[in-house]
C-alpha cells in the first residue's frame, strides 16, 4: 500500500487523476475559487499540484480525495468504483475489525525522509510556507490539513485535524475545542498543573492517516493503529521528534513541533468554516513552535474547508462523519433501526433515519429515542424519520416522504431552544458557560415523523398504500429482458 503522500499522488497520476498547474497562482483566494469551480462541475475532478505560487518556492497540493467515486477506492488501494454508501461501510468495517489495526514501527532519523531538513531557533519561519488566506473574508492564514499529534499518560496517543491560524513566524493558534480529544488532553494537562501540552503537527501524509485524523474514534483508541487498517494492514512508520517527546510519521512532507499553552490565548477568526459561513472571532490557545522538519523539496498540502462547493472532497470527508453517525445509532439499539444519513448539504445539522416500525403509531416514540442519543442532541437541528422503503441517502426519496407522509401539525415536533454545539449558524444565541473554554449555541429543534401513518397516529382515514412493483413480477420481467429487445 501507500508509503507516502507522493506515492499516492504517483498512483493518481498513473490513473489520470492528477493535474499539475504550472501557471503562476496569485494568492489563496485563486486556489479557493479554482476548487469551487471544480466542485461545481461535481465529477471527474483531479487532484491538483500548484507548482508555481507567487512569492513561494514550495508547491501546494489540493483536492487529494475529490468527488470521483473511482478515486475514493484508490485512496484505500482498491480497484473498483465505490458508491458513497460502500465507502461509509468500508470505513465502518475497518473501525470495527480491530485485528487489522497495527501498532506503528519506530525507525531511525537517518532513515526518515521528513528529517532531510531540520529548522530550529531563528531558522523557523512559517511565512516561508505557502500557508495562505483562502477565503475573501478570512482574517488570517490557515493550516487546514495538519494532523495534530499529542500524548496523554492515561489516554495514549491522539491524532486529529484542528484548524490553526498563523500568528507569527513561530506561533499559531490551534482550535482545541473541549469536546474534541485534543481539548480534553489540554484541560487535563492544565488540571495536572502543567503549563503546556506538547504537540507535533504533520502535513502531507498517506491518505489512510489523513482519513484517520478526521475519524471520531474512542479517546483511548490510537488513530495511527487504525490508519494501518485503512492502508492494507501496513503499520505507520514513526520517527522521534527533535524537541518534544512525541513520534511523527517518517514520511511526512512537513512537521511542526511545539507546545500548546494552557493559559495563553489569542483572538482568531473569522474563518470560512465547514458549515459554509464565517462566524465571530474566538479565542484559542497559542501553539509555540520549537522546530520544523521537512523533506528536501516538500509539498504543502491544503484543503478548503468552508462549503460543500468549496472543495469536491468535502463529500468524501462527510462519509467518515456518516460512519460515526451510523455507529452511534447502531449502538443505541433503536428498535427497528435500518439506516441513516447526514446529507452533505446539511453539514451535520440535518439527520435522516430509516426504520422498520415494529408497531403502528411508533414513529414519534422512535424520534424521541433517537433525539436522546448524545451525538444527535449535540449536533442535529432537524431530525427526519422515514420508513425503510426510503433510502435516507437518496434525497429525492426523502423529499417524496416529506411531501406525501407529513401532516405538519400532526407530525412535526418543535422544541424550545436547547443548548448545543457552538458553531451553529442558525442559532439565535451563543453563550459561554464560565466553566468551559468554548461557547455553546441555544437553538430549538425540529423532529419530523415522515413515516406512513395509521389510526394509532391519529389518522382518521385508511392509510395510503405506496405504489410498488412485486418481486415475483420483477424476476419474470428480468428473465425476459433481452427477449423484449433491450440490450442491457
Ligand atoms: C479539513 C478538516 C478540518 C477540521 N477542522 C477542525 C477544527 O478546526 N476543529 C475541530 O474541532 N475539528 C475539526 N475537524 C474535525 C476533526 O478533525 C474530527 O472531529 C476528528 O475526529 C477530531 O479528532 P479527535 O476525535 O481525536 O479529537 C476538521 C476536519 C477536517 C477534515
Ligand atoms: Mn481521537
Amino acid at each position: 500500500m501507500y508509503e507516502s503522500l507522493r506515492d499516492y499522488l504517483d498512483k493518481l497520476e498513473k490513473e489520470g487523476y492528477l493535474l499539475r498547474i504550472k501557471k503562476e497562482i496569485e494568492n489563496g483566494e485563486e486556489i479557493f475559487t479554482i476548487l469551487w469551480k471544480l466542485a461545481e462541475k461535481g465529477k471527474d475532478d483531479p487532484a491538483l499540484i500548484f507548482e508555481n505560487i507567487k512569492g513561494y518556492t514550495i508547491p501546494i497540493v489540493a483536492n487529494i480525495f475529490g468527488s470521483d467515486s473511482k478515486r475514493w477506492a484508490l485512496a484505500f488501494g482498491l480497484k473498483n468504483t465505490m458508491s458513497i454508501k460502500e465507502l461509509r461501510n468500508f470505513v465502518i468495517s475497518k473501525i470495527e475489525q480491530k485485528n487489522e489495526w497495527k501498532k506503528p514501527i519506530l525507525i531511525s532519523s537517518s532513515e526518515a525522509p521528513t528529517k532531510e531538513v531540520i529548522l530550529k531557533g531563528n531558522e523557523i519561519d512559517l511565512f516561508n510556507f505557502p500557508i495562505l488566506e483562502w477565503h475573501p473574508n478570512d482574517n488570517g492564514r490557515y493550516v487546514t490539513y495538519g494532523l495534530a499529534i499529542t500524548k496523554d499518560e492515561t489516554y495514549g496517543v491522539n491524532v486529529g485535524i484542528y484548524r490553526m491560524m498563523v500568528l507569527d513566524r513561530n506561533k499559531l493558534t490551534i482550535m482545541c475545542s473541549p469536546y474534541q480529544h485534543i481539548g480534553i488532553y489540554l484541560e487535563k494537562a492544565k488540571k495536572e498543573g502543567k503549563k503546556y501540552l506538547e504537540c507535533a503537527v504533520t502535513i502531507g501524509n498517506i491518505p489512510a492517516l489523513i482519513i484517520a485524523g478526521f475519524t471520531k474514534l474512542k479517546i483511548r483508541e490510537n488513530e495511527m493503529e487504525f490508519a494501518a487498517a485503512l492502508n492494507g494492514g501496513q503499520p505507520v512508520k514513526l520517527v522521534k521528534c527533535e524537541t518534544v517527546n512525541l513520534e511523527v510519521p517518517a514520511d511526512s512532507e512537513i512537521v511542526i513541533e511545539g507546545r500548546i499553552s494552557v493559559e495563553n490565548f489569542a483572538p482568531e477568526g473569522t474563518f470560512g468554516e465547514y458549515m459554509g459561513y464565517h462566524e465571530e472571532k474566538m479565542e484559542y490557545p497559542v501553539f509555540e513552535i520549537s522546530c520544523i522538519t521537512h523533506r528536501r523539496n516538500p509539498f504543502y498540502l491544503t484543503t478548503i474547508v468552508s462549503h460543500h462547493r468549496a472543495d469536491g472532497e468535502a463529500l468524501f470527508r462527510s462519509v467518515v462523519q456518516n460512519a460515526h453517525f451510523y455507529r452511534e445509532l447502531k449502538r443505541a439499539e433503536i428498535p427497528g433501526f435500518v439506516d441513516c444519513w447526514l446529507p452533505l448539504y446539511g453539514h451535520g445539522f440535518v439527520g435522516i433515519v430509516s426504520v422498520n416500525k415494529k408497531f403502528r403509531g411508533w414513529g414519534r416514540q422512535l424520534l424521541y429515542k433517537i433525539f436522546g442519543i448524545p451525538f444527535v442532541a449535540a449536533t442535529i437541528n432537524c431530525l427526519i424519520l422515514v420508513d425503510d422503503d426510503i433510502d435516507p441517502a437518496n434525497l429525492d426519496e426523502v423529499i417524496w416522504a416529506l411531501g406525501t407522509r407529513v401532516d405538519p401539525y400532526r407530525d412535526v415536533v418543535i422544541t424550545k431552544p436547547i443548548a448545543m454545539y457552538g458553531l451553529n449558524p442558525a442559532a439565535s444565541v451563543r453563550v459561554k458557560p464560565p466553566e468551559t473554554s468554548a461557547e455553546i449555541s441555544l437553538i430549538s429543534r425540529m423532529l419530523i415523523d415522515a413515516t406512513l401513518k395509521a389510526e394509532e397516529d391519529g389518522l382518521q382515514r385508511k392509510p395510503p398504500i405506496p405504489v410498488k412493483v412485486r418481486k415475483e413480477m420483477v424476476q419474470t420481467v428480468e428473465a425476459k429482458w433481452k427477449e423484449y429487445g433491450f440490450v442491457e
